[in-house]
């Protein structure tokens, strides 16, 4: 399977995450990106090649305008101001606040962040732009006839939505990446997330269409991040009613229960009639990932990469969370090798 990575994901590495009221070093680190692609090296994987640029017209097919315009001046007007440091949120548009996009950069990365999480860098517009561009370009190949191919993307993209960051994520690569195959041609695209974490921004992009199913398999957002979003009766919005499944299971389920939610999810693309899929593969379901409750060891992701490879369709991989340093390469990788020993 091709590989399609940038070094510029090294560009984002953000110094600190608030945990437990104190600043502690991120868990989205370069160095996760670095394991996997040894990973794919070590393992024979097959090519790995530099994406292509493609600008932003396939990013504001899925982002807000105003969104994009922050992401790519906040760095400049944050170090304007004499600040250095990463730029975090230190509030958020509440209930009852006005819904007003503020005129400073300050209270604009107040608006448009989910959590404090997620910091902005220097270095962030090159490297979300970059994975953008490794999720588009694995659209090409998969146009061009490829089976399956591997965006090594980060940072992540699920938790981003059409207009707010979060989660370590700033654009949506997965949806950028479905989006772009609908403009290609294909008429319905699913796109399936097995991160540990509800993908609130796939659901928000796509939540009102019927052209793109989306479906998530993650911890119970009634104890898990992102608390707000992710529940079993988010089932679509309008022409969208019926195009949304989430699949949220408890904090410490068992692996058995996980394998059984991805049965009702394929079952769910298949009777779609999916003509492409996109996976949000995210591995922070494994057993000793340092912020997930989940159990799966590496074995059982051979296993996810089999199953997936069984709807025998045109198949995107975008990478997402994952933050057992160590192990992160092995258990991608058993996914993609587990795929591609069934095709
Ligand atoms: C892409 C992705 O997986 N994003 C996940 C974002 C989760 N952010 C919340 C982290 C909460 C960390 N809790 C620390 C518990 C340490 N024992
Ligand atoms: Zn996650």
């Amino acid at each position: 399977m091709l590989t399609i990575y940038s070094e510029s994901h090294r560009l984002q590495h953000g110094r600190a995450e608030l945990i437990d009221g104190t600043l502690k070093p991120c868990f989205e680190t370069p160095s996760r990106a670095d394991m996997v692609l040894a990973a794919v090296r070590e393992r024979e994987l097959g090519d790995v090649i530099h994406p292509r640029r493609h600008g932003l017209a396939p990013i504001l097919a899925v982002h807000d305008d105003g969104y994009v315009r922050f992401l790519e001046s906040a760095w400049q007007r944050w170090s304007a101001l004499g600040r250095y440091h990463d730029a975090l949120p230190k509030m958020w548009q509440i209930r009852r606040l006005r819904e007003r996009v503020p005129e400073q950069v300050e209270g604009q990365l107040c608006y448009y962040s989910m959590d404090c999480g997620t910091p902005l860098t220097a270095g962030t517009w090159p490297a979300i732009t970059a994975a953008a561009d490794c999720a588009l370009t694995g659209v090409e190949r998969l146009i061009g006839g490829e089976r399956a191919a591997f965006a090594l993307t980060r940072p992540p993209g699920h938790h981003a939505a059409r207009d707010y960051c979060g989660g370590y994520c700033f654009f949506n690569n997965a949806a950028i990446a479905a989006q772009a195959l609908r403009e290609h041609g294909l008429r319905k695209v699913a796109v399936l997330d097995v991160d540990y974490h509800h993908g609130n921004g796939t659901q928000d992009i796509f939540y009102a269409r019927s052209d793109v199913l989306f479906l998530s398999i993650h911890g119970d957002p009634a104890t898990e991040y992102p608390f707000f979003l992710g529940f079993a009766d988010e089932k679509g919005t309008g022409e969208g009613l019926g195009y949304n499944f989430n699949f949220p299971l408890p904090a410490g389920a068992c692996v058995s229960t996980w394998f059984v939610a991805l049965d009702c999810a394929l079952e769910q693309i298949a009777r779609f009639g999916a003509e492409a899929l996109v996976v949000s593969l995210g591995v922070d379901t494994y057993q000793g990932d340092p912020i997930s409750r989940f159990r799966l060891d590496s074995p059982d992701f051979v296993t996810l990469g089999a199953r997936l490879a069984g709807l025998k369709l045109p198949t995107l991989f975008c990478l997402e969370g994952g933050y057992a340093v160590e192990p992160i390469g092995t258990n991608v990788v058993n996914v993609l090798a587990g795929f591609e020993a069934r095709c």
